[in-house]
């Protein structure tokens, strides 16, 4: 039997369809959500003396990300300022705290995290294999597979074809013209005539009716795959309520989907990639954000996208090496044939605190772990609720002003039916520090928890059960006749620097956990270099208008009771009880979840992928991977550095123990050669 795209137009099948997804303001949209606050009241999400998110409304009264409370106050003061839940001392819970301070508490994003997790399992329900994390609210989608089903089912199986309209020739379907398309209520259509399109794309506003009308009239099989991807974006958002951009790839659906903010989707023909891309703001273009599109902006005084055609892949080549230079040739015409691609969800998770001034007293520290403690406590929860994955080790992890290096000290996690209490993994880590040859003054303090894998105790849940009876109340998580294997310092080791690496401890963590202390590491100026591709559609400069949806324009309500993403938030953001660990009530509902992906770079670099594209004069750059930098998150991006260091001292822990286990090995079959080789020779005599 043939495979059931089998009949469609080979060019088809070569052409992929991409949808990008960001949602609209993130932040604010889980407040509002979750304090019932409807879309049209100005509302902006605060962390400390800064605001992080700004919903459309407070846009609309000139409020932007990276004001201060003071400057939005004076321009809104109608404004609902939000300020992030925060970790205090002594609590279970991250919480809404009325005045949290920063010299006490400690931001947690865990809400958003919550939300998000959410709302990539709808998309992975939508396209199980496809989804690609590009940040806590923004992913790749790619439904070529499932565009070019649709469309094989709707014009080119034998029944469809029968009855084909339109046709003019009724030997190879190969050679079916496309029926005209009616992009009414799709969303909005880019055309290089439009206004619709905001800062990013300028208009060429004499486009005539004709044009319009002529653009209708050549409706292409391609634009048929944009279509069938549209119906099944709507279907995604009336799930979830959000902003798409659909386009052939990859760098032009996220170059879309920025167009039609708030609550709508765009859609972008090969027609108009051309048109797409005379004007884009060169930083504007995914990976361009950062140190390689300034210098080419700077080597080749060029401002957009279109400037840089003028240069051919010689010129390009030789400025910028022969990679680059196809890439650049490329993407500027936007052609992309970077993939889709899902990544490996993250083995290891961090919560960290830098202190200034740093901190000289042992209580100060006490304060601090207990409240990092409760944060990785509700992480892991989190975690294993969605993805029914335990951290192998624990881990502390602090630097003293005084010394160079940091230092580290990790023993076995907590086993799930002991964790009983956030105080379980604070009084682990307090001892952890102690035991560190700890110095003062201190100013960074991390804890983490590192390993992660499928917990296999699943099967055995009713002994959990018995175990959780006998062992709830109990504080040290080992008492009443439980042993917990795990639950003591005997196992620790102190990894103060890559000089003492080589202890030989044995037990230092295993090379299964160290090789899964993964923290994907996905800088905005990492440049890939697909291979050179052409298309016809896209060297088409001629101007071709298509018509805009007329539908996709309508304002569209946004009070929060008929907000489909409320579904989601409300489960998300509301307070929750911590159940006892062995509690198996969530084991129940297992949510196949598999897209925490880059949950510390997200984390700790307060989720900037997006922001270094957006960057403004406000931010800084990194100057150990180029990103983009806000001032309030310097620090937590700081730490995600921090985490990645201890990542490669892991490695390099771990590549030395392999190498000796492999020689002892080699020893071992070589005596065992030997031993064979003397008896069989005794035998023989
Ligand atoms: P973005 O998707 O960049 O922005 P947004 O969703 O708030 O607004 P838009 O509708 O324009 O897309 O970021 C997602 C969330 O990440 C945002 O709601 C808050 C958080 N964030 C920060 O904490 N700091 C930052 O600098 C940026 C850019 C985002």
């Amino acid at each position: 039997m043939s495979k059931p795209t089998s009949l469609l137009p080979a060019s088809l099948r070569r052409q992929r369809v991409i949808l990008h997804i960001d949602l609209d303001c993130f932040y604010a949209q889980v407040e509002q959500v979750r304090l019932g606050i409807p879309s049209e009241e100005p509302l902006a999400v605060q962390q400390w003396q800064g605001l992080i998110a700004v919903n459309y409304a407070a846009r609309k009264a000139g409020i932007q990300r990276h004001c201060t409370v003071e400057e939005a106050r004076a321009k809104c003061p109608n404004l609902r300022l939000v300020h992030v839940a925060t970790y205090a001392n002594g609590e279970l819970e991250p919480k809404y705290h009325p005045d949290p301070h920063y010299a006490t508490h400690k931001v947690s994003l865990q809400p958003y995290r919550r939300a998000s997790a959410r709302i990539f399992e709808i998309f992975q329900r939508f396209c199980p294999d496809t989804v690609q994390r590009a940040s806590v609210d923004e992913a790749f989608i790619d439904v070529t597979d499932h565009v070019n089903t649709k469309l094989s089912e709707r014009f080119f199986s034998s029944a469809a074809l029968s009855l084909f309209v339109g046709s003019e020739d009724d030997g190879d379907s190969t050679e079916k013209s496309p029926p005209e398309i009616n992009w009414d209520g799709l969303g909005v259509v880019y055309s290089s005539s439009s206004s619709t399109t905001q800062d990013i794309v300028a208009s060429s506003a004499d486009d005539n009716i004709e044009d319009q009308e002529r653009a209708s009239l050549s409706s292409s099989w391609d634009d048929w795959q944009l279509v069938v991807a549209a119906e099944l974006s709507s279907e995604i958002r009336a799930t979830v309520f959000k902003e798409l951009g659909i386009a052939h790839n990859k760098t032009l659906a996220k170059l879309c989907s920025a167009l039609n903010k708030p609550n709508n989707q765009t859609i972008l023909r090969n027609s108009e990639t051309m048109n797409f891309m005379q004007t884009i703001p060169f930083h504007k273009i995914r990976n361009l954000g950062g140190k390689l599109g300034t210098e080419v902006e700077n080597v080749l005084k060029i401002e957009t996208a279109g400037d840089l055609w003028k240069f051919s892949i010689e010129e390009l080549q030789s400025k910028f090496g022969m990679a680059t230079g196809i890439w650049l040739y490329n993407i500027c015409r936007g052609i992309d044939t970077e993939e889709v691609t899902q990544r490996n969800i993250l083995k290891s998770m961090m919560a960290s605190k830098s202190f200034r001034p740093p901190v000289t007293k042992m209580s100060q520290i006490e304060h601090w772990v207990n409240i990092l403690g409760v944060e990785l406590y509700t992480r892991v929860k989190d975690d294993y609720e969605i993805n029914q994955r335990w951290p192998k080790n624990l881990l502390v992890h602090y630097k003293c002003s005084t010394h160079p290096t940091p230092r580290s000290k990790s023993s076995f996690f907590p086993h799930r039916i002991s964790l009983t209490s956030p105080d379980v993994i604070s009084r682990k880590l307090l001892t952890l520090f102690k035991n560190s040859d700890y110095e003062f003054p201190c100013s960074n303090l991390s804890v983490g928890a590192t390993g992660l894998t499928k917990d296999d105790s699943l099967g055995v849940m009713d002994i959990s059960k018995f175990f959780l009876k006998r062992n709830v109340n109990s504080e040290s998580g080992g008492g009443d006749g439980v042993v917990n294997p795990c639950n003591n310092l005997a196992g620790e080791v102190l990894i103060k620097s890559s000089s003492d690496e080589n202890t030989g401890n044995k037990f230092l963590p295993t090379a299964e956990n160290v090789n899964k202390y993964e923290i994907s590491e996905n800088h905005n100026n990492t440049v890939n270099t697909p291979t050179a591709t052409t298309s016809s559609n896209q060297k088409n400069i001629n101007k071709t208008i298509v018509k805009k949806a007329a539908s996709a324009k309508k304002p569209v309500s946004r009070n929060s009771a008929d907000i489909g993403i409320l579904k989601f938030f409300d489960n998300a953001t509301a307070p929750r009880e911590i159940k006892p660990a062995a509690d198996d009530s969530h084991m129940k509902k297992i949510v196949p979840v598999t897209l925490l992906d880059k949950s510390i770079n997200t984390i700790l670099t307060g989720n900037n992928a997006a922001a270094a594209e957006s960057s403004s004069s406000l931010s800084t750059q990194c100057q150990k991977c180029d990103q983009m930098i806000f001032p309030h998150q310097i620090s937590e991006h700081e730490d995600y550095h921090l985490a990645l260091d201890l990542q490669r001292e892991y490695r390099s822990i771990d590549r030395k123990r392999n190498q000796k286990q492999v020689m002892k090995e080699e020893r071992k079959k070589r005596r065992k050669v030997e031993l064979a080789d003397f008896f069989e020779t005794k035998e023989r005599k």
